[in-house]
């Protein structure tokens, strides 16, 4: 079977800011579903971009005394920088300012407007700059508030075109009704069906009291409301839209693509799950797959506003930790789909918890010290119908991981892909503490050493596939120790981890520099201070309700705790309590006169020697 196309964007994102974690967020997410497509054989293209147009970019200019073009051009560095640091490998990047962009929007308008779609009137609604959207009286908040923004919307009264949106509205219903997966997750497809159930209203689709955009055909008084020239970004990157055989990569990775995922944040799902499936549907282009609309990151607790420094620019954290450990937390932290928070701390605990006493200890173990000492540093030949049941047991537990990684990458379910493959981690090492290689090295036949380094370098092999979309640059180093050849993602070649075995015997090894190199105490606090961290230990850690259990925060005022007396004892003794399960009876010397008797409720966890 031919794998089909698969195309997954992201936003493009408004250059009045720099890029910062949250847009950071979308990236890597996209960037990851692409890398995971692309390994699986399918061509796949990955497109971002950038939002140049609009009445809050040419306000923005103007405070920055910049010609709008000027600004744009300015803003859209570091973008392009932010996606290299973080090893982003987008296909394509279009800016809605190029003339491409410019002439397919026109061509799209034209379609819509042939369609009898598009009348002109006159218009008197509320608007939010902030949103570049209008509002109905009843989503404001007292004093005539954007609901999002916190701020006054603007009156807006001028003739301007309109889309007859209305007449989609049962259209909308029937499509929704027909996909079931059109957007995930499921609980925000709700919100958009009831959305869309109320009724829609006709959109204003033009502006003629600022001139930054996109000129109407014909009326270039007017110039195109900025969400319908952003969204057509989608296809105008593909040169769509266009006739078939006019424009390639628009027919193979529009019109024939298996897949087409739209990657937003839950901001501005009813842009992408409303507004734009009907402007497609008017113009007769096909529709997307699905649009993915994930949750909202605050970064260390506190939520993105002007006013606060914690949405910065990803460029420090990459220089701290690299591209591969802050593509892995941000994957791995919270849900995709929920909301949640990025914390620095977190992400150093991951990265000593999962990173370095994880896959970093695996491959120590086995490469850098049993197999350099005991095996030459080659891989070993083993008779893999030889092999236990401890050994098939490890086997099966990689088949697993590969085969429900794959499921939860298909379902953009990263943080469930990445702790499939970490319970496998966890029993690669658990298979090395228990089948204690370092005593089998003793012995004269080293056949079972042979067997045990085998199963666990094979294992590694299917870990540097499975988790490359993730880790790119970290697998490849990962292969180089193994001896292997960087993963070259090839169309038609399905390089999923599949048969056992494919590590070839006699391979070299070589034992390089760890992966992920344990940070000391005063390493990591110079890399928090230089992330402008406080310092505090007792930081209340945000639970990820997908992965972990609430913790509860009762800790307790620094003044309370100067209040505690607080003693370092000798136990002289520990004895069991009869017939108590939890107690333990110690005499302890803590500098009294006489020892004290004190009961601890520690029986379950300790014995008394
Ligand atoms: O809305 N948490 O651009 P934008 C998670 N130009 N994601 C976040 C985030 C956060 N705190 N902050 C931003 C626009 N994002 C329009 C889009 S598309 C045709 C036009 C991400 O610069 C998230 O993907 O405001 C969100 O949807 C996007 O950045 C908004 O970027």
């Amino acid at each position: 079977v031919m794998a089909r196309p698969y195309y997954v964007t992201t936003p493009i994102y408004y250059v009045n800011d720099r890029p910062h974690i949250g847009h950071a967020y979308s990236t890597v997410a996209a960037d990851v579903v692409a890398r995971y497509e692309a390994l699986r054989g399918k061509p796949t293209y990955f497109l971002t971009g950038l939002d140049e147009h609009g009445l809050k970019i040419e306000r923005r200019a103007k405070e920055m005394e910049l010609a709008p073009q000027d600004f744009v051009d300015r803003m859209a560095a570091p973008f392009r920088d932010a996606w290299e640091e973080l090893d982003c490998a987008h296909d394509g990047f279009i800016r809605t300012t190029s003339a491409q962009h410019r002439e397919r929007v026109q061509a799209l308008w034209k379609q819509m407007e042939a369609k009898g779609d598009i009348y002109l009137d006159d218009y008197e609604d509320w608007y939010c700059v902030g949103c570049e959207s209008f509002k109905t009286e009843k989503e404001l908040l007292e004093g005539k508030l954007c609901p999002i923004h916190q701020k006054p919307v603007e009156r807006i009264k001028e003739r301007s075109y309109f889309f007859r949106l209305s007449s989609y509205t049962q259209p909308l219903l029937d499509y929704f009704e027909a996909h079931p997966g059109f957007v995930q997750p499921e609980a925000r497809f709700n919100e958009v069906k009831s959305f869309v159930k109320e009724g829609l209203r006709d959109l204003s689709i033009s502006r003629t009291s600022f001139r930054w955009g996109i000129p109407v055909p014909d009326a270039p008084e007017h110039v195109i409301y900025v969400w319908l020239d952003a969204l057509t970004n989608y296809i105008s990157a593909l040169g769509g839209p266009a006739e078939q055989g006019e424009s390639p990569l628009f027919d193979e990775f529009w019109r024939e693509a298996e897949t087409i995922t739209h990657i937003v944040g839950k901001d501005i799902l009813r842009f992408h799950a409303i507004y734009w499936p009907a402007f497609l549907m008017s113009a007769g282009v096909r529709l997307p797959s699905q649009v993915w609309a994930h949750g909202w990151l605050t970064v260390n607790g506190e939520k993105k506003s002007k006013s606060l420094g914690n949405f910065r620019p990803p460029g420090p954290l990459v220089e701290a930790f690299g591209a591969d450990v802050l593509r892995y937390y941000l994957m791995r932290e919270v849900g995709f789909g929920q909301d949640g928070d990025f914390s620095h701390r977190n992400l150093v605990n991951r990265y000593h918890g999962e990173l370095a006493n994880g896959l970093g200890n695996l491959m120590n173990r086995i490469v850098a010290s049993i197999l350099r000492k005991s095996l030459g540093g080659r891989v070993p030949e083993v008779d893999l119908d030889q092999l236990g049941d401890i050994d098939h047991g490890l086997i099966e537990k990689a088949r697993a991981a590969a085969r429900d990684a794959s499921k939860h990458f298909e379902a953009l379910a990263f943080h469930r892909a990445l702790d499939t493959i970490w319970e496998l981690v966890a029993a690669a090492n658990k298979y090395v503490d228990s089948t204690e290689p370092w005593k089998l090295a003793k012995q004269d036949d080293k056949t079972r050493l042979e067997q045990v380094c085998y199963t666990v370098l094979e294992t590694l092999r299917w870990l540097s596939i499975m988790l490359f979309p993730v880790m790119p640059t970290k697998c490849n180093e990962l292969r180089g120790q193994l001896g292997m050849t960087a993963l070259l993602p090839t169309e038609q070649v399905d390089l999923w981890p599949s048969a056992w075995g494919g590590l070839r015997p006699g391979t070299k090894t070589l034992a390089a520099t760890p992966l992920f190199p344990r940070f000391d105490e005063s390493q990591e606090r110079s890399i928090l201070e230089r992330l402008g961290v406080e310092p505090a230990p007792a930081e209340p850690k945000k639970a990820n309700a997908m992965t972990e259990p609430q913790q509860s925060n009762d800790f307790i005022e620094f003044d309370d705790f100067m209040k505690v007396d607080l003693r370092v004892g000798l136990v002289l003794s520990a004895d069991k309590v009869q017939k108590s399960k939890k107690l333990l009876k110690l005499s302890i010397d803590a500098g009294d006169p006489e020892p004290r008797q004190i009961l601890a409720g520690i029986s379950e966890h300790y014995a008394p020697e």
